[in-house]
């Protein structure tokens, strides 16, 4: 049977750097405190581009990787939870850019598990009727984050990343996957509601496009979740933790990627993290931290990698990839 197969990687990261130390001339926090409960000692905010800039950019950057035209893509899938619109999606709007005059494109909603679900969409679309497309998370989390709400604004950070996936007849690529979504749970990551001004309707609840959480709800559920399907992927590939070269998390927390990696009885580095440069990037997270380390030659091929998403529906996905 056809697998897919990642064949290149790319990442696109506003210049804007916003340390913790200038975060703090702006709100009451300051860089020991956001530090030592989440890592992150900087982010990178966008000044004037939107969600599909980074995106097009990630695409450009992808075709050049992977040595590829743009009408060779089958399709174009663009998960994020900050579009420039709800239409044309953000996807669209990257497939014109690029000029992917064969492929059809859509954004996918999955809050920070959006490159999870992505892939996992795209090794359906594969294995029946395409060839080759790309998957990309992009987000600019700084347009729905409440600049007042300190407990928020300190998390996030804008981005994008993604990869080019083919199908190979190899036995390679996507081994095994766990995803699960509890939506009794989803109160507890909000962003972006609408109000509804129809002239029939009764009481209506307001518009808010802030970002509101329940931070311990959120971080519980991970805690909780992430080793359950981590554990039942691994399982389903027939691997044990020990078989994995690198663990790639989602990138919320520091604690969260550390207690992850304590419960599965490995090595710190095996779970790498970015948090600390690019703070919390949503459905980009995980990509950005995979195009950072093939650059650097710590991931390449013949490693078996776990990617692990987790957060906004609640969702959560784990899967195990021979890369
Ligand atoms: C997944 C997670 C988070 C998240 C939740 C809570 C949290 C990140 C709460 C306690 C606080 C430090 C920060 Cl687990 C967010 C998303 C959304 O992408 C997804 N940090 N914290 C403290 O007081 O220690």
């Amino acid at each position: 049977m056809e697998q897919l197969k990642i064949v290149a990687s790319a990442r696109q990261i506003p210049e804007r750097q916003v340390t913790n130390d200038e975060l703090s001339t702006i709100m009451d926090t300051n860089d020991e405190w956001i530090y030592s409960r989440t890592g992150i000692r900087q982010r990178q905010v966008v000044t004037t581009e939107n969600t599909s800039d980074l995106a097009t950019q990630v695409a450009k950057k992808l075709l050049e990787n992977a040595d590829i035209t743009a009408d060779s893509l089958d399709f174009i899938i663009v998960s994020t939870m900050s579009p420039d619109t709800l239409s044309p999606s953000t996807a669209a709007i990257v497939q014109g850019a690029i000029g992917a005059s064969n492929a059809f494109a859509f954004d996918l909603s999955a809050a920070c598990s959006g490159l999870v679900y992505g892939l996992s969409v795209a090794s359906s679309l594969l294995a029946t009727r395409y060839k080759r497309g790309m998957v990309i998370g992009a987000e600019v989390l700084s347009k729905l984050v409440d600049w007042q709400d300190r407990t928020t604004a300190v998390l996030f950070g804008d981005g994008a990343a993604g990869v080019i996936v083919d199908t190979t007849s190899e036995n390679i690529g996507l081994l095994s996957e766990e995803l699960r979504t509890f939506g009794d749970k989803g109160d507890n990551l909000v962003a972006g509601r609408f109000a509804n001004t129809n002239p029939f309707s009764g009481e209506i609840e307001p518009a808010d496009q802030y970002f509101h959480q329940n931070g311990r709800e959120v971080y519980n559920f991970a805690t909780r979740e992430v080793p359950a399907v981590l554990k039942v992927a691994l399982e389903k590939a027939q691997l044990s933790a020990d078989d994995v070269d690198y663990y790639l998390l989602h990138q919320a927390n520091a604690r969260i990627v550390s207690s992850i990696a304590k419960r599965f009885g490995q090595p710190a580095d095996k779970f790498p993290t970015n948090m600390a440069t690019n703070g919390n990037t949503s459905a980009a997270s995980i990509g950005i931290l995979l195009d950072e380390l093939v650059e650097s030659g710590q991931v390449h091929s013949g490693q078996t990698v776990a990617f692990v998403g987790f957060g906004g529906g609640l969702t959560v996905g784990a899967q195990i990839w021979k890369i």
